[in-house]
């Protein structure tokens, strides 16, 4: 096997003696650890663009941006500057104690921009978890300041995820995420969602939004208005299995929120940052959010950083509360992760990455996909918007039945794929894509390729093709 040797502070090891370590000490997140063990772990080395290499030198398509984050796609040069002269300069200061950085302030300011109007006051953390678990407290703390003690219910959707903190897993929807730790949290209620193929059953797309969204009136007036203190949702579901909104949801959803005074937390840790054609999911869907957590894209993931930005309501209230917030992590704004998400932003605008997935490869890669998949003897629904997208697997198209779980098609599918040299996500039986927004037409041509073959193979395997 051999040895790879693309690191400067690792001695090269063969892909065993990898394995063999990682097994020994590492504990993966989301990982059955016996299972990966016995087959033992994928060691990524490289990536470029919009390629991953592996120890063994296999290079794999990356359809999934790493997590759905690396906007800029991987080893973009000015990012790795940015990264070094920040970390030469002022490796370390915190935000606490009355100081601030450049980066830091310029990042605050250069979000104030690029957010919906309103949003100009922004606080930062480390994780998309860490976002949404600060904005839950700024809730809170948001109805203390305004007498409103007993505004304490969060609620939020059914297949939502939201990150692992206890709170935010209590906020998330999959309920996987809370049985090992006895969540969710005392507070957290769910409504149900907009996963139209699978729940619609006869009512039209738009029919189905409004009534979904009713169920959130009805869960409100169940629990009494003067209980409950927000609802929290991603604009578009993202690891829940990407499902997305009728025209008619949100509209409805923004209307119920103001009429029972429920601050609206929208969750843009994969929407944000042009991931659907537009800078955030609040202006593709015209939604006005109290409260907006956002991570990943915001440094295409090269540094772990997230945001919390407050619409003016919540905004003005904290920023005048004549108090000490008490609230904040060491690297709350660290300079070094400012300074590439701030660079990753300024890219994103110099290129016009954002307007190219709106009026480019968003539309192309739409096309595509619908063309390649919808007719496919395997697939349901094809489904996405901008650079997202899902191909949902079924046993009968005609009658929308799906497999048996136990039969886990998905993964049959994803493990196709990364022998094909595809990186495709599985969520249930439906395969997402969330490539890196740099992708080129000819590059979408690729993946799509790859992903057809993958989804052949699949067919024929379940005798299908
Ligand atoms: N909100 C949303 C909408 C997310 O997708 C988080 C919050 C939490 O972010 P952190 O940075 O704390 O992980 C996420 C994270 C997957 C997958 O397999 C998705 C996420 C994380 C890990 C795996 O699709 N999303």
């Amino acid at each position: 096997m051999s040895a790879s040797s693309t690191h400067n502070q690792t001695k090269p090891k063969t892909t065993e003696q990898w394995q063999a370590l990682d097994a020994a000490h590492h504990i993966h997140p989301f990982t059955d650890t016996a299972a990966l063990n016995k087959e033992g772990v994928r060691v990524i080395t490289n990536a470029k663009g919009i390629y991953l290499y592996d120890s063994e030198g296999k290079r794999l398509l990356d359809g999934m941006a790493g997590l759905w984050c690396v906007q800029l796609g991987y080893g973009h040069e000015e990012l790795a500057e940015a990264g070094c002269k920040a970390l030469r300069e002022l490796s370390f200061y915190n935000n606490f104690f009355k100081t601030s950085n450049p980066w830091t302030i310029e990042l605050a300011a250069k979000l104030a921009q690029v957010l919906p109007a309103g949003m100009t006051r922004i606080l930062f953390a480390n994780s998309g978890s860490e976002a949404n678990d600060t904005a839950l407290k700024l809730i809170r703390y948001y109805w203390n300041l305004k007498g409103k003690h007993e505004k304490k219910i969060h609620l939020s959707r059914a297949y939502s995820y939201h990150g692992v903190t206890m709170a935010a897993a209590s906020l998330s929807g999959l309920t996987p995420m809370h049985t090992q730790f006895d969540l969710p949290l005392p507070g957290f209620e769910k409504v149900p969602t907009v996963y139209w193929y699978g729940e619609g059953g006869s009512l039209t797309p738009g029919e189905y939004g409004i009534a979904v969204a009713k169920k959130l009136e009805e869960k409100i007036l169940e629990l009494g208005a003067e209980r409950v203190a927000s609802f929290s949702a991603e604009p578009i579901h993202g690891a829940g299995g990407l499902m997305l909104p009728p025209d008619s949801y949100w509209p409805e959803i923004q209307r119920i929120c103001k009429k029972y005074d429920v601050l609206l937390h929208l969750d843009e840790v994969i929407t944000g940052f042009g991931r659907t054609g537009q800078w955030f999911g609040a202006q593709t869907y015209h939604v006005e959010p109290d409260i907006m957590a956002m991570a990943k894209g915001m440094s295409s993931g090269y540094q772990p950083i997230s945001a919390i930005a407050l619409g003016s309501r919540m905004g003005e209230a904290i920023a005048s509360a004549n108090e000490e917030l008490v609230h904040g992590y060491t690297y709350s704004g660290h300079p070094v992760t400012c300074a590439v998400a701030l660079k990753n932003l300024e890219i994103l605008e110099r290129d016009r990455i954002v307007e190219r997935v709106r009026d480019d490869t968003g539309p192309y890669f739409q096309k595509s996909l619908r063309e390649i998949f919808e007719n496919h003897p395997l697939v349901g629904e094809v489904r996405g918007i901008g650079l997202l997208g899902a191909i949902e697997l079924v046993d009968d198209k005609k009658t929308r039945k799906f497999f048996p779980r136990e039969r886990d098609v998905g993964t049959l599918c994803r493990n196709f794929c990364f022998a094909s040299g595809l990186v495709m996500r599985a969520i249930r039986d439906t395969m997402v894509l969330s490539p890196p927004l740099v992708i080129t037409r000819p590059e979408i041509d690729e993946l799509l390729s790859l992903a057809k073959t993958c989804i052949d193979r699949t067919a024929k395997e379940l005798g299908r093709l």
